[in-house]
């Protein structure tokens, strides 16, 4: 495995220096973002990342994310042009020395929680979802002043009634043949220049307000390998994100996926099934819902050698900043999946 930390660039207070003293600490995960999603990202941003990443002693390999826009996923008249665009950011970084790409297709809503602060008895705090708290939010409904935490604040609450009802019209299998068209044009970019798409799976892994979502179970990670079947189209397993579904086997799914060659990015964090939802935790299997020894372990067993990350960690030690991402839970996590790679490792090859 490759160890990666997510850095969200020069602003990010979590600077390159401190994430290159984490133990083992190999590529960044970055990406562009100050251009509009589905323009062209410019030469010069991208030259300034892999500088500052390499001069800080790390790889610049990982982009996180190359946002799809909202025309592609809709199908819309001017989504020729934007995958072009895509398409040309993917040639712009392979020569760049990206070798992974993650994005998602979820339609508006990205990822989905309803209190990023939740205090844990121990006095942390993580992210949590709680069913109840998201049926009360209707985002058609311009009277309601009643938002999640995460929701693209670029949009008004007329423009996002307006794409909403246009998802609304759509269904599932609408999506899937959006996706395919996209995958179709930009897949083949990627084996030229060798870069690895890596799909994010839909956090959580279930519809949210009647929206198709379409990437959230072993069937729907099935169906999209099997729509282009190269291994440039690949797939982000994000433990966190399938395993908050109790329908998910995510032990199985990574070694069924690792041993067809197609993880090339893994996210890999626990949480706590509720009944009505889930809370993030620390990594520690023993904190949440996960064995999150039987998933690397099965990455492991089945050859997996691509990147990780740790993923959403708690915020600790009075630590303030971009919810899920601080440093402290985050270095803690990426420590513990050193450990517990090394022992996987070493035990294997004793035997
Ligand atoms: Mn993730």
């Amino acid at each position: 495995m490759k160890l990666s930390f997510r850095w969200y660039g020069k602003d990010d207070e979590i600077t390159l220096e401190k994430i290159r003293q984490i133990p083992g600490m190999y590529s960044i995960v970055t990406a562009v973002y100050d251009v509009p999603v589905g323009e062209v990202w410019p030469q010069k941003s991208i030259d300034e990342l892999k500088k500052m990443t390499e001069d800080a002693g790390l790889k610049f390999e990982v982009i996180e994310s190359v946002p799809v826009h909202e025309d592609i996923k809709l199908g819309k008249p001017d989504r020729d042009r934007l995958i072009e665009n895509y398409c040309e950011n993917v040639r712009r970084l392979g020569k760049a020395g990206i070798k992974c790409i993650c994005y998602n297709f979820m339609p508006v809503f990205d990822w989905t929680r309803t209190q990023l602060d939740h205090a844990n008895s121990d006095g942390s705090k993580s992210l949590v979802y709680y069913q109840e708290q998201v049926d009360k939010v209707n985002p058609l409904n311009s009277n309601s002043d009643l938002t999640l935490p995460g929701w693209d604040a670029s949009y008004s609450r007329q423009e996002l009634s307006e794409v909403v009802g246009e998802y609304n019209k759509m269904t599932a299998e609408d999506l899937w043949i959006n996706l395919e068209y996209f995958l179709k044009k930009v897949i083949p970019v990627c084996a030229e220049y060798d870069v690895y798409m890596a799909i994010h799976e839909d956090d959580p892994s279930w519809p949210i307000f009647g929206l198709p979502r379409i990437i959230s179970t072993e069937d729907d990670l099935d169906r999209l390998l099997r729509t282009v079947d190269d291994k440039h189209n690949g797939i982000t397993l994000c433990t966190g994100s399938l395993g908050c579904n109790p329908k998910n086997d995510v032990v199985k799914m990574a070694a069924k996926y690792a041993k067809m060659g197609r993880i090339h990015f893994a996210h890999l964090r626990n949480v706590k099934i509720l009944p009505n939802g889930f809370e993030e935790t620390g990594h520690l299997s023993s904190g949440g819902s996960l064995d999150m020894y039987e998933i690397m372990k099965a990455l492991y067993d089945n050859g997996f050698d691509g990147y990780v990350r740790p993923d959403h960690g708690r915020m600790i030690w009075g630590e303030t900043g971009r919810p899920g991402y601080g440093l402290y839970d985050r270095a803690l996590g990426a420590t513990y999946l050193n450990g517990l790679w090394e022992a996987i490792e070493k035990d294997s090859k004793r035997k």
